[in-house]
This record gives C-alpha cells, sequence and structure tokens, in this order.
C-alpha cells in the first residue's frame, strides 16, 4: 500500500507515474517539526536496517553518516563524500518497522541516518515543498517492487551491451580504435563496444565528429559494425557558444537555453570552453535537443553515454573575473594566499553559481537550486523521449551519468569517476543492490578504475565481479595507466574470464529481463532473499544475482580467497573460465573459500540451475539454443529462461519465455518459449556429479 501525503507546492518531478491521492491524515512513523522548512523524523531501534539511496557512498545499510542530495560532479567517491552524482530519495527501513519512504523532492535534502544521533533518522528538505510517500508491503522486495511499480518500468538496453566493453578517454581517431579492436579480436578476447570520449567531437562540439581524425565516420562505424562493434560516442550537456555551430544557433534562437539572473542565455565554462547549458526542463527544448542525436543515429550509432549533466561546471567568467579582481587590489599575504587557494577550489561546481541560472518550466522562471537534480534526468529523457519517435522498434543503448527517479524508465547510469581503488571494488559491489531497488538496472562502474593507475591483478579481481554486471565496461582516464586487458602479462586469464562472462549472457540477460518487466531486483542484499536469517544483514561484500546465483568477490590485493558466509547448502562454482570449473558442495555458515587471482567464487542455490552458453566473440554470434545447465537438485528444479532478438521491443511474447525443468535424476524437458538443446551437469545433494 501507497500513501502519499503533500507539502507546501511541490514541483512536479514527473519521477512518478503511477499517480496517488493526496492523504489527508498525518505522516505515519514520523515526527513532521515545522522550521523555517520542514523536518521528518524517525526514532531507529539499535538494530534497525535502512536501505536505500541508489548511487551514494557507504554501505549497503545506510546507517551512519549523513547523506545529501545534490548532485554533484565528485570524483573522490570517498566515504568523506556525502553526495556523488545522483539523487535517489528512497529508504526502506527494515526492524521493528518495515516501510519504504520516498521523498519526492528535486532541490537539495539531507538524510541524517544517525550521524548526529546514533539512532535518529531525519530528513530535511532546503524548503517545504515536497510529497512523501509511504510504502508498506509484505516484505523488502514486496515494498521496493510497489515503489518500482510506482515510478515506472526501466529502461532496457539492448543486448549488444551485456558484452564486454572497451573505454578510455583519449582514443583519439580511427586507427587507434580500429588498433583497440584489433588488439581485442587478434587475441580472441570477446568484445561488443568501443566508446568515443569527448575527443571524436570537433572541439568538444555536441552532435559534430572531429573530419580530420574521423574523415568517413559513417564508413567507420559500419567497419566496426562489420565486425560487431558498437561505437558508442558522449555527449555532454553544455553546447558550444560559437557563432555559426548549429546546435548552438537553434539553441539561442528558439530560447532553449538557461538563462542567467538578466535573461541571457546563462554562460560556463567546461571542456568545450564557454557553453549554455540546454533548459532540459521545458519540454520544447528537451525535444529539440534529442532530436539532435538523429545527426549520429543517421550514421550508423546505437549507444550513447550522457555526461557532465549534473551540471558539471568549471568556471564562470563572473567568478574568476571577481576573485581576479578581488586579488589585483590586495597585499599578498600569507592570509590572503590562504584565501585565494580556498577561492580557487571553489570556483568549479559552485552552488551560488546554480542559483543564478534559471529555467524555463511551463512558462514559469525556476531558479536552478530548486530544480538541480532534475537536470541529468531530463538530459537523458530528451534522448530517451526522442529515441521512441526517432526508432520506435529499436532499443538504443543510454545511460548518464548524472541521474533522479524517473531517469530509470529512459536510460542506465554508470557510477562516474571512481579509482583504481581496491576499495572501489568494495563500493562497487554495495552500490549495485541499492541502484537496483530504485529501478536502475543497467548500470556499472568503471571497471579497474577511472582515475590513478591500475595493476593487472586490481583488473582482473574487479572484471571478476563485473562479469555478473549489466553494464561491463573497462573505463579509464587520460593519463592513467592503460588498461585495456590484452596489455597485460596474463591474457589468456583475461580472455577465459571475459568468455564465462559470454557463456553467463544466457542466464545475466534473462534475470536483467525478468527484472525489468517484474519491477524485481537484478542485485538483491542476500537479506531480501534469506529474510529468517539473523545474520546476513550483516552481510555487505556477496550479492544475490539473478535468483539461481550469490557471487563473492575477491577485493583485497593479495588475497588467496575471503570469508563467505553461506546463508544455506550451496554448491560452490569456483571458476577459470567456461571450461575450467569445480563445483563442490558447502554446507549452510562461514567458510574461509580459497581463490587464485583468475578464480571466480559463484554459489548455486538448492533446487536451482544455471544455464551456460558457449562462448563467441560478440553476443550477436551466441548460440542461443544449445546450453549446458548446472542444476544442484535435491527434488526438482524449474528455470524460466527469457530471451528475444535483443533488438526489438516485442517484450511481452509469450515465445520469449521458456520454462526448463530437470528433475534429481536429471530427466529435463522444456515448456512454451523455443526448443532447446540442454546438456544436462547435476550434482546430488552429496556434490557428486549424478
Ligand atoms: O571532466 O569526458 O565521468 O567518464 O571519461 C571529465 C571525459 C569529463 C567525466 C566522465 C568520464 C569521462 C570524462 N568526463
Amino acid at each position: 500500500m501507497i500513501r502519499k501525503y503533500t507539502y507546501g507546492n511541490p514541483i512536479e518531478t514527473d519521477a512518478v507515474v503511477e499517480k496517488k491521492e493526496t492523504q489527508t491524515g498525518s505522516l505515519p512513523y514520523f515526527s513532521v517539526e515545522k522550521t523555517e522548512t520542514v523536518k521528518f523524523s524517525y526514532i531507529m531501534d539499535p538494530a534497525d536496517v535502512v536501505y536505500g539511496l541508489g548511487e551514494n557512498v557507504r554501505g549497503i545499510n545506510k546507517r551512519g553518516w549523513l547523506y545529501e542530495s545534490r548532485n554533484a560532479d565528485e570524483p573522490n567517491h570517498r566515504e568523506d563524500r556525502h553526495s556523488l552524482y545522483a539523487s535517489h530519495n528512497f529508504l526502506l527501513i527494515d526492524g521493528k518497522d518495515h516501510f519504504g519512504v520516498f521523498i519526492d523532492y528535486p532541490g537539495i535534502l539531507t538524510f541524517d541516518i544517525g550521524y548526529t544521533k546514533l539512532n535518529e533518522l531525519v530528513i530535511t528538505p532546503r524548503e517545504a515543498d515536497l510529497d512523501v510517500y509511504i510504502i508498506e508491503g509484505e516484505s523488502k522486495l514486496d515494498i521496493v517492487k510497489q515503489f518500482r511499480q510506482m515510478i515506472g518500468r526501466s529502461y532496457i538496453a539492448p543486448k549488444w551491451a551485456f558484452g564486454y566493453q572497451q573505454s578510455r578517454w583519449s582514443y583519439m581517431d580511427e586507427e587507434e580504435i580500429r588498433d583497440i579492436a584489433k588488439q581485442h579480436r587478434d587475441r580472441k578476447i570477446p568484445l561488443d563496444a568501443i566508446y568515443l570520449d569527448i575527443d571524436y567531437m570537433e572541439r568538444y562540439k555536441d552532435f559534430t565528429v572531429n573530419q580530420e581524425t574521423f574523415p568517413n565516420f559513417a564508413e567507420f562505424v559500419k567497419e566496426m559494425k562489420d565486425q560487431n562493434i558498437h561505437l558508442v560516442p558522449i555527449i555532454d550537456a553544455g553546447v558550444k557558444v560559437e557563432a555559426g555551430y548549429q546546435t548552438y544557433e537553434e539553441g539561442v534562437a528558439n530560447n532553449y537555453f538557461c538563462k542567467n539572473v538578466k535573461g541571457e542565455d546563462f554562460v560556463a565554462g567546461v571542456w568545450p570552453g564557454d557553453v549554455h547549458f540546454p533548459d532540459f526542463l521545458n519540454p520544447d527544448a528537451r525535444k529539440w535537443f534529442g532530436h539532435s542525436y538523429q545527426f549520429l543515429l543517421d550514421q550508423g550509432i546505437e549507444g550513447f553515454w550522457n555526461d557532465m549533466n549534473e551540471p558539471a561546471t568549471f568556471y564562470t567568467r563572473e567568478r574568476i573575473d571577481e576573485m581576479m579582481e578581488d586579488a589585483s587590489n590586495r597585499e599578498w599575504d600569507l592570509d590572503y594566499f590562504l584565501d585565494f587557494k580556498d577561492k580557487v577550489s571553489v570556483i568549479a561546481n559552485n552552488p551560488e553559481d546554480y542559483k543564478k541560472m534559471f529555467h524555463n518550466m511551463n512558462g514559469e522562471r525556476i531558479s536552478h537550486e530548486k530544480v538541480h537534480n532534475l537536470f541529468g534526468y531530463n538530459m537523458t529523457r530528451a534522448a530517451g523521449e526522442a529515441f521512441e519517435e526517432l526508432c520506435p522498434d529499436k532499443r538504443i543503448l543510454m545511460f548518464s551519468r548524472s541521474s533522479y527517479t524517473g531517469m530509470h524508465r529512459y536510460g542506465g547510469i554508470w557510477t562516474g569517476d571512481n579509482l583504481s581503488w581496491w576499495q572501489h571494488i568494495l563500493l562497487n559491489i554495495k552500490m549495485m543492490p541499492s541502484l537496483n531497488m530504485m529501478g536502475i538496472l543497467y548500470t556499472g562502474a568503471d571497471m579497474g578504475g577511472f582515475g590513478a593507475d591500475a595493476t593487472e591483478d586490481l583488473v582482473m579481481r574487479w572484471m571478476e565481479f563485473a562479469l555478473v554486471v549489466p553494464l561491463m565496461r573497462n573505463h579509464s582516464a587520460l593519463d592513467t595507466r592503460r588498461q585495456e586487458v590484452f596489455r597485460f602479462e596474463n591474457v589468456d586469464a583475461f580472455r577465459k574470464l571475459v568468455e564465462l562472462r559470454y557463456g553467463l549472457i544466457p542466464y545475466l540477460y534473462s534475470e536483467y529481463m525478468k527484472a525489468v518487466l517484474y519491477n524485481d531486483m537484478y542485485f538483491k542484499p542476500l537479506s531480501f532473499v534469506y529474510t529468517e536469517d539473523p545474520f546476513v544483514s550483516q552481510v555487505e561484500d556477496q550479492l544475490m544475482v539473478g535468483e539461481s546465483l550469490m557471487i563473492a568477490p575477491v577485493y583485497t590485493q593479495n588475497a588467496a580467497g575471503r570469508y563467505v558466509y553461506l546463508p544455506e547448502e550451496m554448491m560452490m562454482l569456483r571458476m577459470r573460465g567456461l571450461h575450467d570449473y569445480e563445483c563442490r558442495k558447502m554446507e549452510k555458515g562461514h567458510h574461509y573459500v580459497e581463490a587464485d587471482l583468475d578464480q571466480v567464487l559463484l554459489f548455486l542455490r538448492p533446487d536451482h540451475l544455471l544455464v551456460l552458453g558457449e562462448a563467441a566473440q560478440s553476443v550477436a554470434q551466441l548460440n542461443t539454443e544449445e546450453f549446458k545447465v548446472i542444476g544442484f537438485v535435491r527434488e526438482k528444479a524449474e528455470y524460466v529462461l527469457y530471451d528475444d532478438d535483443g533488438y526489438g521491443k516485442d517484450y511481452e511474447n509469450c515465445s520469449n519465455y521458456t520454462t526448463i525443468t530437470v528433475d534429481k535424476t536429471g530427466t529435463w524437458k522444456t515448456e512454451g518459449g523455443k526448443e532447446l538443446n540442454l546438456q544436462i551437469e547435476l550434482y546430488d545433494t552429496t556434490g557428486k556429479r549424478i
């Protein structure tokens, strides 16, 4: 059951698609205090667990920190930060009470979850104009499902986007990209996409291609696609100020850009130099910007990533002018030097600048500050809405850096500029189920880490987790050590891991699609499945992946294994590759499990099945009819395999669902869907192969 409570005059965010009536009674669970804004407080029991907040720092259990919804270009994903690129204002309280709370508010908001007082949860919006939804249900998962139902179906990525993807900021030209493709293909490392970062553009201008470095772009896109490699260009939020540049001219002529205090087009500095920001909150501007992607679609592009859409600003001229003016009139002493240094450090992404930017929302002038967290969402929505018109029958890959609830209908996200740090593998693990709660299912982190220099063992361990993550993209920053896997010594080990990913795709894709279609979570904390086990809420470094598997990634350097908690008897699959693995039955409880650097630890649940395919060099070449099915069967196990063509939108077609049943003797049958050719690999409860 969902109840909505309204305070003041909320700005419509379009987060919710199934509208609810506003209740008249008082808000349950919370005490509400009217201050200059409004404050919602809830007293937690020491054992209560608080889930949620999607993309943010720290744990699956969010207790013990102050979080802020303030979308920020934050390249330091350290635990002392309060926000990253997104605002996902949903919490699920699990303890003496069980409920979800969604705060639909586009401005700045804090969640003090036991920071000021250990047992107090306090939610404070900047202003008292918001909708609060209280969601009650039978279980944690049921609460999440109701929330998801209310905010609408999650975006569906094309199937090729489940392949391995290679990216790096600094691929400069055709030649370099051709070589990246060749290095993978020569070594038989499967690959489905190569990313184009800002350097493909002509001086960082959206919807342009540099003619010197990519002289025959459409032909080049085709050349790559003939090898089943998709090129995925980046689109930045800011439009370069340059007379004669089409996107700029159109935006100016139609008043599609955000305004400054004087009503002129707002200017900030980002990669192209001075830019204007499209007013994505204005439906006309949104439509215009979305349709601009056509320039790239026309050249054969089928996927994009939207960047810098918090929006990130490097500077505004006013701020620099003020600072320089002040500096030239001052005596330089230590105090002034320190003052100056502080001023320089807040030139970028300064909240004061956002106050001077304005939107046109249905004719009303709204300060950006009030709707800050909606910007990236609406940039991606612009594209998503346009794709519906431009290519209604085809899925386009789309994911964004910044987001707010609602954006999950138009694209996924990547989790931004992490670092090649071991602790960021752990952060990646913890963030995934929190994002899934928000309906963000097509997601992943920069594998191997974006900033800082990676090492071979870090990239390998990271890949061992990433190989169950929908968005499996190796991405790194300019001037860091190169981390494409072919550059390392143990290329064979990497190849076998990527092949394992491709073998897992039938299962992973099936689980992803069912999660989308049933408002389910693809990644779950263990506590969402083993609801009666008192220990599982403590487990934050193991995840359920779909209905059959649990993964326990190794995320510490020089570790020869790790402690794993088994919430029930399970079949351990210690895998080096598709044809190189060991199965062993393990009892419920705590174990230390060894895992060599190139070994992944997966665990199969009893009476569940894992469908494994053969590897191929790309998703398009996967065999979708012949599988090996690994089962750990006490009596009978059933698995519904979802599959479709991976491009179109015929999701509800019943031929997409094939039910596979296997009994303990290994007898199998399929129902519905399509004819499959299965090879059954069964283990009995003693762990012996049948
Ligand atoms: O200021 O386009 O998060 O993935 O490689 C940095 C260059 C801008 C930030 C993105 C990152 C991308 C980079 N961008």
